[in-house]
């Protein structure tokens, strides 16, 4: 059974993953001022996030998005290839992280490089994680939704705990440079929410260009798109079914929570974020 890659005492995936690359990204990597990232903890949308902005950029022509692997279009800065690409590429850059507050390079911090960060009912990442994560050969598999869920309440899964991750990032969420989104708005209101995008990366999209953003972003096109559906990923790295646009809805926690689990989540995402206004949270 895989295990995780213990940095500093945060598990992060078997594969594809070093600790000298993620002391590195922390220390030595550069930000530019027009680099733009897409932070999330996992399973909040990162995927859907990162081909809505691919397609900003392009003012919603598909050529990009289906000709070059999400990863390549995206890369996350803290693994050995995304940490190669990023340093590689000239000009401004698209850069993707799930990395923790405070590893995340320290250099940003005196840019002017936006982060969007998205965040998810983490009921659905738990339930979203341990259908992908089973399906990988990157993480520690739990025998079942009950094990997981344990893990996820204690944070011995992937990127660590869904409550520290949060409450640190959002500490952010004043700043310019900072735009905070939710999966659940982006579902509820998509148009809405490529118009708050592209005010906050500055770009003016004409209302067809809008409309191609919103065709070519939506679950079905995504999960027909080879480059962004994850069919490409090695055998190495996982097991035959993988799918990374599994149903694509909210609540779907509902389907698989017992009603211990569901107050016993409750108990612990109140106690844990504790402090922060309801209204943050659109989810019920
Ligand atoms: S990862 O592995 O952490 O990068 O995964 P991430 O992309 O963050 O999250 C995967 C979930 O996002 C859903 N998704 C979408 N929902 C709606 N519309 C679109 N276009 C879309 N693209 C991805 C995906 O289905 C995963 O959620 P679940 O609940 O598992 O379906």
């Amino acid at each position: 059974m895989s295990d995780y890659l213990w940095f500093e005492g945060i598990p992060f995936p078997i594969i594809k993953y070093e600790k000298e690359i993620i002391e590195k990204s922390c220390d030595k990597f550069v930000f530019r001022d027009e680099d733009i990232v897409i932070l999330t903890y996992p399973k909040s949308g990162t995927n859907w996030m990162k081909e809505i902005v691919c397609l900003i950029q392009t003012k919603g022509d598909p050529s990009w998005i289906q000709s070059v692997p999400i990863w390549d279009r995206s890369p996350w800065i803290e693994s050995q290839r995304g940490y190669q690409l990023l340093i590689n590429k000239e000009g401004p850059r698209l850069i993707s992280s799930h990395l923790p507050f405070h590893f995340f390079p320290k250099s940003f911090f005196s840019s002017k490089a936006k982060i969007i960060y998205v965040i998810r009912n983490p009921r659905d990442v738990l339930v979203s994680g341990y259908f992908f994560w089973r399906k990988t050969k990157y993480v520690k598999i739990p025998e079942s939704l009950t094990t997981y869920f344990e893990w996820f309440l204690k944070g011995n899964v992937a990127y660590g705990s869904w409550f520290e991750h949060t409450r640190a990032w959002l500490s952010m969420r004043e700043r310019d440079n900072f735009l905070l989104l939710s999966y659940e708005d982006i579902k509820k209101d998509t148009k809405s929410t490529i118009k708050k995008i592209c005010d906050f990366l500055g770009k003016k999209l004409e209302p067809n260009e809008l409309d191609m953003v919103l065709q070519y972003s939506s679950f079905q096109a995504m999960k027909e798109n080879k480059m962004s559906n994850f069919s490409l990923i090695t055998k190495d790295a996982a097991h035959n079914g993988l799918d990374i646009l599994r149903k694509g809805m909210t609540g779907d926690w509902k389907n698989h929570f017992t009603v211990a689990q569901a107050e016993a989540f409750d108990k612990v995402f109140q106690e844990k974020m504790a402090g922060f206004p309801p209204g943050l949270f659109p989810w019920e």
